[in-house]
Parts: C-alpha cells; structure tokens; sequence
C-alpha cells in the first residue's frame, strides 16, 4: 500500500486529472480500493447514520447512472487496505418495483461488490431479514448488522447474534448506529474481511430437487454465450427466469446470444 494512495484518499477537493468527485457511471476510483462493500438495507435501519460513523471525512456523493438516486461512495483505510464502501438506496426487497429496488439489485448483480453488509433495525428483525435472504440468495457473501439494539432492548427484545449467525451461515455485529457504539468492532470485522482473515461464504438457497435440476439445466443452456455468462450470476438468473420475472427475460433477450432458444427451453 503506497503513501501515495493514503494520501489521496484524505484529500478533499478536485485531484490532479479529474478530481474524486464520482459522476454517475463513473467508477474511476475502484481500481485502488483493495475491497468493495454494499452498505444495504431498509429504509430507517439506521444506514446513513453508520455509513457516517464508518467512514467519516473519506466519503462524497454522486449519482447511480442514468437516475437520480443519491449514490454516496466513502472509504476506509486501514492495516494497509483500502477498502470502498458504496451506500444502497433504502430497500425493503430487490423484486425490482421502485427506482430503488433496481438501482441496489442491478449494482450487486453487475458490479459485484466483495461483500453486502446489510443494516437491519432490530426492532423489526423479520421484516428486515427478508432483504438479506434475498441477498444470500445472489449468493453474494454477507455480513449482517443488529442496528438499533438499544431500542430493541428497551422494547425487551433481546437478540442473540451468535445464534443467528448460526442458523444463517454469517456473522452479526450488534450497534446503536447513532451514538457509534459497535462501530469499532464492525470496522475490524471488515478490515479482517478485506484481509481475507473472515471467512464469508456466499450462501446459495437451495429450492429442493425439481428446481434444483431446472436451475442447472438453464444455467447449462445460459452458458452457451459465455460473454453473457460473464457478467451476471446464471443461478440467480435462472431462478428468476423460472418466476418470470419481466427484468430477467429482458437481460437475457438484450444479452444473449441465443436468447430465443433459452427462454424457449424454459416455456417447455
Ligand atoms: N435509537 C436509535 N436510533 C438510531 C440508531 N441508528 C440510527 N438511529 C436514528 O434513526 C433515524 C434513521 O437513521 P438513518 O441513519 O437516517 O437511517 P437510514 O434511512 O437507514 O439511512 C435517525 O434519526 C437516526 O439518528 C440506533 O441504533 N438507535
Ligand atoms: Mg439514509
């Protein structure tokens, strides 16, 4: 890790040749952080407020391409990584209804960031954890955070990470995003992430044998264009295919190849 690179990350204003600050489709820092992390989430779960906490001074604000959503970028630099945290809108789902709910489920499927961290409001665990089994269901690796945990406890719910994290396969980190608390132990959780010190597995739902068998099937038949193949996750794709989902038939009759015969395949 080069002095250089610290440095550049601290300074605020225009660089040389351009600037930091990101337009929408402009990527043009990626390349130097070691680390890509989603912060993703309901609305009110508390992302802005640990966004801030995480990342402090190293963040600025532009806009996802081609809409008008917010898209805040901020960075973390420590133990010699680099690591880029991009926020999500607020989302309850990613069945692509809003504006939102494209924006945050097109970023994951296409940019494919390292890990999704995913704010959930304690109070209100189940409804917020349909988002993050959706998220494991692109098989992306997660980390969960238990935000609001001073409310929750107030409310006499008392939630036990480790047994959650157990039952879904990832860790959880407790904190009360407004007031800082727990944000040290989640930026070490994802310092030790960057520095492949955590193992985090990208869980995939497995939907029982029948679907199970269609998935590889269309997987297989989605792989005949393998430029296709390259730049989204087919076992997601395939599952959406199944559901006839509008987005997934149009990616795949832009993209493919052979896009007649695979979603012909799928009809049989
Ligand atoms: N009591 C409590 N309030 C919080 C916590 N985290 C955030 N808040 C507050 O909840 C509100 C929503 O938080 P915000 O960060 O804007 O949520 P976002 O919509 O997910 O970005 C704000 O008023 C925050 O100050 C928390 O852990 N406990
Ligand atoms: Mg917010």
């Amino acid at each position: 890790m080069s002095e250089h690179r610290h440095r550049r990350r601290r300074k605020h204003g225009p660089g040389k040749g351009g600037g930091w600050h990101l337009r929408g489709g402009s990527f043009g820092e990626r390349r130097n952080a070691d680390y890509r992390i989603a912060l993703a989430g309901n609305p009110n779960a508390g992302k802005t407020s640990l966004f801030n906490a995480i990342t402090g001074q190293h963040q600025h604000i532009g806009n996802y391409p081609g809409v008008t959503v917010e898209k805040k970028v901020g960075y973390v630099v420590r133990d010699g990584v680099t690591i880029e945290i991009v926020d999500l809108p607020g989302t309850y789902s990613l069945s692509a209804y809003s504006i939102e709910e494209v924006v945050a489920r097109d970023f994951v499927l296409n940019e494919k960031p390292d890990l999704i961290v995913d704010i959930l409001d304690s109070t209100n665990l189940e409804r917020n954890l349909y988002l993050l089994l959706q998220f494991q269901e692109l098989g992306i690796p997660v980390l969960g955070v238990l935000n609001m945990t001073d409310e929750a406890e107030a409310q006499g719910i008392d939630i036990s990470s480790d047994q959650l994290g157990t039952i879904l396969g990832i860790p959880f980190v407790k904190t009360v995003g407004n007031r800082g608390k727990g944000v040290e132990d989640l930026i070490n959780l994802l310092v030790d992430a960057a520095r492949g010190k955590l193992e985090l597995i990208g869980r995939q739902v497995n939907y029982g044998r029948d679907l199970e068998n269609y998935r590889a099937k269309t997987v297989k038949d989605l792989t005949s264009d393998s430029d296709f193949a390259d730049t989204i996750n087919l076992d997601w794709l395939a599952i959406k295919l199944l559901e006839d989902d509008e987005n997934a038939i149009a990616k795949v009759k832009q993209g493919h190849q052979n896009a007649d015969d695979v979603l012909k395949a799928i009809t049989e």
